[in-house]
């Protein structure tokens, strides 16, 4: 992302006061309970440093993406947005070498039958991943193809039961500024937040992701377990996921609350509909130097198209 114009609002002034230190006050909690609760350490995904040995993860591969042209590890984990690392792009792969990512509970939540705070390791084994070699679009009109292993967020969804009134599905990165030096800063309003409707967190495309090219997920992607919308622009793809909520309400995710003008809550990948201050008609492929076309849906437009038939895409930019 790119913060130039508006930035530094306190989040006081756009929050009320009250929903606001709720908020922080339940996240502080929840982590505080789990460093303290001597949680079993995870095998299956992580050695027990909680993150640097990257052990290989059993895998099958899937009809996603074949013949693409993938961007290099170096690229992959070199160059990324993760603003509670920092802002520039080599900042994440410095500043989380030494994030601890285990144990990591997940609480799921909100509007199911079966909520409950879960391991990562619970919540997706390792023999039950899958290769997808995905394009992420990022706002900022670059792009990557990258092999994630994850498993369709569907089947975690699946499991947790959603009751009818589940609309939307509202995801929450970790806050924890002593181990997110960014979240330091005023940048966004802390913790990270994003959200999906329900049938978009159904679709077989959208992923929960806990690998790259065949290892554990490094820190500056997301470890241990990040969200993928290949047809969305990046920033939908949160990172180090800590809860997944069930709500009635349409999520107010964080560059929507900072931007609104600039970032909607949809963000479907289209080069018809520019960002005010700059084109979203070409991307640059990381690692090459002419533009491309930018393709309606990041490419994806026969498998997602049908669920915004009817909808106005500049208007639910
Ligand atoms: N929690 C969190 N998630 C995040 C971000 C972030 O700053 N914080 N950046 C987003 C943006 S803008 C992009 S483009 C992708 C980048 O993912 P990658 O670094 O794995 O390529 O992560 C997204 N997820
Ligand atoms: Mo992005």
């Amino acid at each position: 992302m790119i913060i130039k114009s508006p930035p530094k609002i306190k989040s006081s002034e756009i929050t009320p006061e009250k929903n606001y230190n709720n908020r922080r006050t339940f996240l502080k909690l929840s982590a505080f309970t789990l460093a303290s609760a001597g949680l079993k350490p995870l095998l299956a995904l992580t050695d027990d440093s909680g993150r640097g040995k990257y052990a290989s993860l059993k895998y099958k591969k899937s009809r996603y993406g074949k013949g693409e042209q993938l961007n290099s590890w170096s690229d992959i984990t070199g160059y990324n947005n993760f603003y509670e690392f920092g802002t520039g792009k080599s900042d994440p792969a410095r500043n989380a070498r030494s994030f601890k990512t285990a144990p990591w509970k997940v609480s799921i939540e909100g509007h199911c039958e079966k909520p409950g705070a879960y391991h990562v390791e619970d919540l997706i084994k390792d023999n039950e991943l899958e290769e997808r070699i995905y394009r992420l679009r990022c706002v900022e009109a670059w792009s990557m193809v990258v092999p994630w292993l994850g498993i369709p967020l569907r089947t975690l969804i699946e499991k947790a039961r959603p009751t009818s009134k589940a609309r939307f599905v509202e995801f929450t990165t970790l806050y924890d500024p002593r181990r997110m030096p960014g979240q330091r800063d005023n940048i966004l309003d802390w913790p990270y937040v994003e959200g999906l409707r329900m049938d978009e967190a159904m679709h077989p495309l959208t992923l929960m992701a806990v690998g790259v090219y065949g290892k554990v997920l490094p820190g500056q992607n997301g470890a241990p377990l990040r969200l993928v919308v290949p047809w969305k622009y990046g920033f939908k793809s949160i990172k180090s996921v800590v809860r997944i909520r069930f709500v009635e309400k349409r999520p107010l995710n964080s560059w929507q609350q900072l931007a609104p003008r600039e970032y909607g809550f949809y963000a479907n990948v289209n080069p018809q509909v520019d960002h005010p201050r700059w084109s979203q008609k070409r991307e640059r492929r990381i690692g090459t130097f002419f533009k491309i076309e930018t393709r309606m849906f990041n490419g994806y437009a026969d498998e997602v198209g049908g669920m915004y038939s009817g909808m106005d895409l500049k208007k639910w930019y």
